[in-house]
């Protein structure tokens, strides 16, 4: 557990072995119901750098940034996965978002995960499959930033007041890189 000016995160590296990262990868590559949604901004509607997707209990529909999204049935890898992650969190999730960057041009801006369908203070737990991105944290009142590199495999809990105090993003690069999905387990309450 890593405590921080206003926040407090856990990050596990190979939280799934190698053989379950690869088959986890592979399944929500092929399966999952990818889309590039498109966000409006200045009247004008401008597609998300990355793919996107939603999946959870019915109900639990999802809006952000302009988008919003109806929840897909949970799936038997998504669950497998959900179960892992909830005996770790000890709290249960209802909703999962997938986020796949094809490349290093793919990315997600500065923001925090706030909206008032997560709750006051949420818990959100993020697990990554394929290639290493960046994932960068920056205080919004003070200088304080950092950086993590999430790995195939890892979970990563952010947890208590973090997302009124702190941003992140997931920048582009010009390195070369190996596609990654990003799922975030979230609790939406109704
Ligand atoms: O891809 C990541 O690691 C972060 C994704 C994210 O911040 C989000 O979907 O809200
Ligand atoms: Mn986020």
């Amino acid at each position: 557990m890593v405590k921080l000016k206003d926040g407090e995160y856990i990050y596990i590296p190979k939280f799934f072995n190698l053989e379950q990262s690869n088959f986890f990868f592979n399944v929500l590559m092929k399966e999952t119901h990818w889309k590039q949604e498109k966000i409006k901004m200045y009247e004008k509607d401008i597609s998300c750098p990355r793919l996107m997707a939603w999946y959870g209990e019915q109900q639990s529909d999802y809006a952000f940034s302009g988008i919003s999204l109806s929840a897909k049935p949970w799936t038997e890898p998504l669950l497998a996965i959900k179960k892992r992650v909830e005996e770790e969190c000890e709290i249960s999730f209802n909703s999962v978002l997938l986020n796949l960057y094809r490349n290093g041009n793919d990315s997600i801006a500065w923001h925090s995960d706030d909206e008032k369908e997560l709750g006051k203070n949420p818990l959100i737990a993020s697990v990554s499959f394929g290639g290493t991105r960046k994932f960068k944290m920056r205080h919004k009142f003070s200088p304080d930033n950092f950086s993590l590199n999430l790995t195939h495999g890892s979970l990563l809990i952010v947890k208590d007041e973090t997302q009124h105090f702190w941003e992140h993003e997931v920048p582009k690069t010009k390195k070369f890189v190996e596609p990654r999905i990003n799922l975030t387990f979230r609790t939406i309450e109704k």
